[in-house]
């Protein structure tokens, strides 16, 4: 449960624990990198909650976004953030916590998008921004690291179109090339929004093999980490 320090609603009864979030455009590895890392001991793994944005008692929001995004944006949206929040606020079970995503790139990057390009009605933007920001300024999300899984658009693509998600099978490239520029204004040219947390980049091209053999290289930079305060 919440109880509150210094004005914001924090995580009860525990101390706090380094979290590391990982980041990057769809089918960029974040939940190969979170699976390889969970075979270490002493870490709590979350992979995202996608499971449920695509059976929310019965319904498939995911695939009814993709079908209609400007009908159905805020809808997958608004449970998003609900169930990244959830993430954010269980209680971490071991010393440290590794995470796919953050409540700050469903925002920064998808809800961002949706009403960029046109496909979310401004009312709709306006209130899930209400929400964000209600949420981050009452709540603490304390992160410690973004580990940014940095890829091409194409790249991307290909390894969408093989594991061959339904709901994903109507995403253009142009799609992935859009999210990824603002990854990129986000996280590398800090043109966008305010990062909350020092970022490792690594660059996630590469096949399994050297993807694997990369994330062990960086582990030490990865678990040594600094608390944020
Ligand atoms: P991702 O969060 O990118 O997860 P993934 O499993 O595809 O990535 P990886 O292969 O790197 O593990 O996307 C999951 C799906 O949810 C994808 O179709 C994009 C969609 N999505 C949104 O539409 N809005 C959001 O805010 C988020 C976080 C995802
Ligand atoms: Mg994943």
């Amino acid at each position: 449960m919440l109880s509150s320090s210094q004005g914001k609603l924090v995580r009860d009864g525990e101390d706090r624990k380094p979290v590391i979030c990982i980041e990057g455009n769809i089918a960029s590895g974040k939940t190969t990198c979170l699976e390889y890392f969970s075979k270490t001991s002493n870490i709590e793994v979350l992979t995202e909650p996608i499971s449920k944005w695509r059976n929310v008692r019965g319904h498939n929001p995911l695939a009814l976004m993709y079908e209609d995004p400007a009908r159905w944006g805020l809808t997958l949206q608004t449970y998003i953030q609900l169930t990244v929040l959830d993430h954010h606020l269980s209680k971490i079970t071991a010393p440290v916590r590794m995470m796919e995503r953050s409540l700050y790139s469903a925002k920064y990057i998808f809800v961002e998008n949706l009403y960029k390009s046109g496909k979310m009605p401004e009312v709709d933007y306006a209130v899930l921004t209400e929400w964000f920001e209600w949420i981050i300024n009452n709540i603490s999300i304390p992160i410690d690291l973004i580990v940014y899984l940095q890829t091409s658009p194409q790249k991307c693509f290909d390894r969408l179109k093989q594991r061959c998600r339904e709901e994903e099978k109507v995403i253009p490239l142009e799609y992935l090339e859009t999210l990824h520029h603002m990854y990129e204004d986000w996280l590398i040219n800090h043109s966008s929004f305010k990062v909350p947390a020092p970022v490792l980049v690594i660059p996630a091209d590469h096949d399994l093999q050297k993807m694997l053999h990369q994330f062990e290289e960086n582990r030490e930079k990865i678990f040594t980490v600094p608390r944020a305060s």
